[in-house]
């Protein structure tokens, strides 16, 4: 017989969950969806933290490894106290991507205010000290995604509006990463799938021989609840607006206690994904958007999943 974890392609790391809310040094509520880079061997993880007044703040760590993390004593970046940004975070600022791109640092995150939520974003040389570069979506868009290196002389990014309650991933491109258009919808909900009710991108796409690899989440609706999944998807390295194949079924699913329960249940939210030298990618989640945990995989396998137009 099967065990329950070997349903899922990636395997969970044994020490799962890695940060939970006693590891923040200061008052919070929840710590989940980290976004992590490894720059010269140091892996950096920027987290979402969820205060007790409910709307979320930026905190860091560092690790020699990428499972046990030494966070900074006080948060990183707060929702902006004044300037432009401050009415369009006044419910927090959500769900931080790095992307390292040209040697400059950048962060796309989720500025959250009654408009809803909007996309931002910010540059750091040290990940203590962000620059916030200004808003760079109106309302209804999320999950904003840099690619690593300009395509065809452009930058890229996928993004999540969100229409009549439905999520696509879209792809748009821009000259100064600011002002961005040439839009293009990428990846749909499928009906009577695991991602029949909305899709988000989830980890800055890997670049690889058969073309961008994106980890997204995919979300099936129940009389329960919402269901979030991760899968995987291929994008034409040339021109990321085709598709080149998506897997019919998820590689990471919420199955475990962590996973199952928490502030919003039946969550696995990938927020970031690290490959190694050797191959092997750690993926980043939130659980349950109560705490972080690791997945391991192989980037090849992971390719020959997106590849597979049956089940693996
Ligand atoms: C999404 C985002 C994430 C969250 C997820 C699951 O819409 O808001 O921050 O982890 O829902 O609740």
């Amino acid at each position: 017989m099967r065990s329950l974890l070997e349903q899922d392609y990636m395997s969970r790391y044994e020490g799962n969950p890695i940060l939970t809310a006693g590891d923040i040094p200061f008052t919070c509520n929840t710590v989940f969806n980290g976004s992590v880079v490894k720059i010269d061997g140091e892996y950096i993880i920027l987290l979402r933290v969820e205060g007790q007044h409910g709307h979320s703040l930026f905190a860091l760590g560092r690790s020699e490894d990428g499972y046990q993390f030494e966070l900074e004593p006080l948060p990183v970046m707060t929702p902006a106290g004044s300037g432009p940004l401050q009415k369009y975070e006044v419910a927090g600022i959500e769900d931080p991507r790095v992307t390292v791109l040209e040697g400059t640092i950048y962060v796309i995150y989720t500025a959250f205010s009654g408009y809803g939520p909007c996309m931002a974003l910010a540059r750091t040389e040290d990940f203590l000290d962000y620059e916030r570069l200004g808003l760079i979506s109106e309302p209804g868009n999320k999950d904003g995604l840099l690619f690593p290196r300009k395509i065809n002389g452009r930058y890229a990014r996928l993004d999540r509006p969100i229409s009549e309650g439905v999520g696509h991933i879209w792809i748009s491109f821009s000259e100064d990463l600011m002002h961005w258009g040439d839009s293009h919808v990428l990846l749909s909900p499928r009906q009577g799938y695991w991602d029949s009710y909305r899709l988000g991108g989830s980890c800055v796409p890997i670049e690889t021989e058969e073309g961008w690899l994106e980890i997204y989440h995919g979300v099936r609706m129940t009389s329960g609840g919402p269901i979030y999944r991760t899968g995987v998807a291929l994008l034409d390295l040339d021109d990321p607006t085709q598709v080149i194949s998506r897997s019919p079924i998820p590689v990471l699913s919420p199955r475990m206690e962590y996973e199952r329960v928490g502030d919003i249940n039946n969550v696995v939210f990938a927020s970031a994904a690290v490959v190694e030298p050797a191959g092997e990618v750690k993926l980043y989640y939130g659980a349950a958007d109560t705490s972080i945990c690791v997945a391991t995989g192989r980037l090849d396998e992971l390719v020959e999943i997106a590849l597979a137009s049956e089940e693996y």
